[in-house]
């Protein structure tokens, strides 16, 4: 599994029993027939590119990460299949039955920084998380567990806190995440004057990298490894590029899922 994942630009991988791991959505263990027993599977998926955008975060300017987990989940299909594997299994990115932040952290791949992120020594917080979770013991796969019983956290030294425009990390008053501009730029519907004051200041049209920028953890930070993730990136992002993309174009971003209409509405309040 180890030379598998090795072979796709994912180097970061470590196992932890689901026990270990707070449930929020139970449903999709029981739609894939996982049992209690099962064993978790954490990856980190750096996407960071030397190409940096301008307008838009580094998460939306390379393709739509959950492709490349489709992509990913057919690989360990046929690996497992090959080695005559037949526990259900399911593999899992963003809408996922675990906490993916803290399931990472007793895994032993990085820690929690004060911007809720997981960090990793290597490629700081730019990793997606995805997880394969499987009903065996991880010796039948080649891994072994790897759990930390502490959940460990950043150096705290408040970068994040000072830079974040919509006061997230506050320690008096930490405003919710319904007000992180990430947030806002991915919300539907009309937006107030303060939140495209906040869109136009911090010249971002979908999604916000500032607490992550200013990270100490990201000064020597690694690009991602991963080819699928240096393709047809993204650096500025126009309504004449929205307007002129395919569905199927249109589709292979991470900025699709809300439709075309919320990220012209950002372009315009941009322009
Ligand atoms: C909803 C959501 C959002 C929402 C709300 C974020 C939030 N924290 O609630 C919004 C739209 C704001 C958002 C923004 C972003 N998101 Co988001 N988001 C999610 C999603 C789908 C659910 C998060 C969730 O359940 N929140 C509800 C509760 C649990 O939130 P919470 O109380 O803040 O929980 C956090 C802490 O409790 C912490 N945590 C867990 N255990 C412990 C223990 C201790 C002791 C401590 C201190 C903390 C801690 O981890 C939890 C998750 O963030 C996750 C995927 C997933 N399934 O986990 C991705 C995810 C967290 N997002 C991700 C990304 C990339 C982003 C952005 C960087 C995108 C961008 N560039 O704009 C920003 C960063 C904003 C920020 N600083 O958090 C990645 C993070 C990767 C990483 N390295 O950690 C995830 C994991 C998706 C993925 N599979 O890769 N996101
Ligand atoms: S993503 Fe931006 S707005 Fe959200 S917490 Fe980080 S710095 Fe603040
Ligand atoms: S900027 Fe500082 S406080 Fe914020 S996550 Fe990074 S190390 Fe932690």
């Amino acid at each position: 599994m180890r030379e598998l994942l090795k072979n796709e630009g994912i180097d970061v991988v470590g196992a932890i029993p689901l026990s270990r791991c707070k449930i929020t959505k139970k449903y999709l263990l029981e739609r894939a027939g996982l049992s209690d027993n099962a064993c978790v599977v954490m990856m980190l998926l750096p996407y960071r590119t030397q190409q940096g955008p301008t307008n838009l975060s580094v998460y939306a300017s390379v393709r739509d990460y959950h492709k490349f987990v489709d992509y990913l989940r057919e690989r360990i299909t046929d690996f497992l299949v090959a080695k005559g594997e037949d526990a259900s299994f399911g593999v899992f990115a963003d809408h996922s039955p675990i906490d993916e932040v803290h399931a990472s952290c007793i895994a032993g791949l990085g820690f929690i920084g004060d911007n809720g992120l997981l960090i990793n020594e290597k490629y700081s917080s730019f990793v997606f998380l995805c997880e394969l979770i499987i009903d065996t013991a991880p010796e039948k796969i080649g891994l072994e567990y790897t759990t930390c019983d502490e959940v460990k956290r950043c150096i705290g030294c408040g970068a994040c806190a000072r830079a974040c425009p919509s006061n997230c990390m506050d320690k008096a008053d930490p405003r919710p995440k319904s007000e992180c501009l990430s947030a806002i730029t991915q919300k539907k519907g009309e937006l107030s004057e303060h939140e495209r004051g906040l869109m136009l200041e911090n010249n971002t049209v979908w999604g916000c990298d500032i607490c992550q920028n200013v990270c100490p953890y990201t000064k020597n930070a690694e690009y991602t490894k991963i080819p699928y993730f240096k393709k047809e990136i993204i650096t500025t992002l126009t309504k004449e590029l929205i307007e002129g993309m395919s569905d199927e174009e249109f589709n292979s971003r991470a900025f699709s899922w809300r439709g075309k209409q919320a990220l012209i509405r950002n372009l315009e309040i941009s322009n």
